[in-house]
């Protein structure tokens, strides 16, 4: 439960932190179907090509409970309403004492969603310390605004683009969000954040869910896919995605395949249309 007191700090700041969610069991429960993916797939999901870090729900049944869990969803719907799609998820996964990180970043940059109304439940599904590289964010103090990124491309970014933010700000007052397993954040499209490399001996993993109130849209050229996850979608701007019928099956595959194909369209568009727009500014 959210109360008005914490929705305020959310406007004010862009994120919010930690709430409880998930018993033991649901844990457990994910983690094994965490297992079971990395099983199919040969190899742990940080060595997977990028596209099965992301809309596991496309996919995998648990992912498909997990981003409707009725805890993360009723936070959700307090800061964004009761009409709710989700736009992506990522697996965020860090191995144990692996130099992987994210550099500063906002991610409304590669999304062009508008309004800027997209808020992401990071769900911890082992303890995210300090020591194992949690998210750091900044607080927009009541004013969020784009800032100007690069795609650079950085070694070891967690980040599809290894993209990182190229103008000054305020990164010294950083605050960590430290997550037990079973809990989630909460951070605005604009939250400025970033996680420093995982130095502790356990697996960090988390997964991002992209949420979206139905009048959202994308600015771009590319009809994209997203998942009604409750509510109606009184805004009908994506082509809605049903639910996994079973675990990898060959038309969950290819339903993935499509709409993931659809959305790096989307993001290499609004890569380069943000670069012109700050090359024109
Ligand atoms: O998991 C991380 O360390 C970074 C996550 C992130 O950038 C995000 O959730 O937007």
């Amino acid at each position: 439960m959210v109360t008005a007191e914490q929705v305020a700090l959310y406007r004010q700041h862009g994120y919010l932190f930690p709430f409880p969610a998930l018993s033991p069991d649901e844990v457990a429960e994910c983690r094994a179907g965490l297992e079971r993916f990395e099983q199919w797939l040969g190899t742990p999901v940080t060595d997977a090509d990028r596209k099965w870090r992301s809309a596991g729900y496309i996919l995998l049944p648990w992912v498909d409970r997990l981003i409707r869990h009725q805890s993360v969803l009723d936070a959700v719907e307090s800061l964004i309403g009761p009409e709710i799609l989700v736009y992506t998820s990522t697996f965020f996964i860090k191995e144990p004492n692996s130099p992987v990180f994210a550099a500063w970043h906002q991610d409304a940059t590669y999304f062009g969603l508008t309004p800027h109304e997209h808020v992401t439940a990071w769900v911890a599904l082992t303890d995210a310390t300090a020591e194992a590289g949690c998210m750091e964010v900044v607080s927009s103090r009541g004013a969020p605004r784009q800032l100007r990124h690069a795609a650079l491309g950085l070694a070891n970014s967690i980040n599809g683009g290894g993209q990182a933010i190229v103008e000054g700000f305020d990164e010294e007052a950083a605050v960590a969000m430290e997550l037990p397993a079973g809990s989630f954040s909460l951070h605005h499209t604009l939250c400025r954040h970033r996680s420093a490399p995982n130095r502790a001996s356990h697996r960090r993993v988390g997964l991002g869910i992209s949420y979206i109130p139905a009048y959202a849209r994308t600015i771009g050229s590319y009809r994209l896919s997203a998942l009604l996850v409750r509510g109606r979608d009184t805004g009908a701007h994506f082509d809605l995605l049903s639910s996994p019928e079973c675990e990898l099956g060959p038309s969950e595959i290819e339903r993935h395949e499509r709409a993931y194909r659809r959305y790096r369209e989307n993001y290499a568009e609004q890569t380069e249309w943000h670069e012109r727009r700050f090359a024109s500014a």
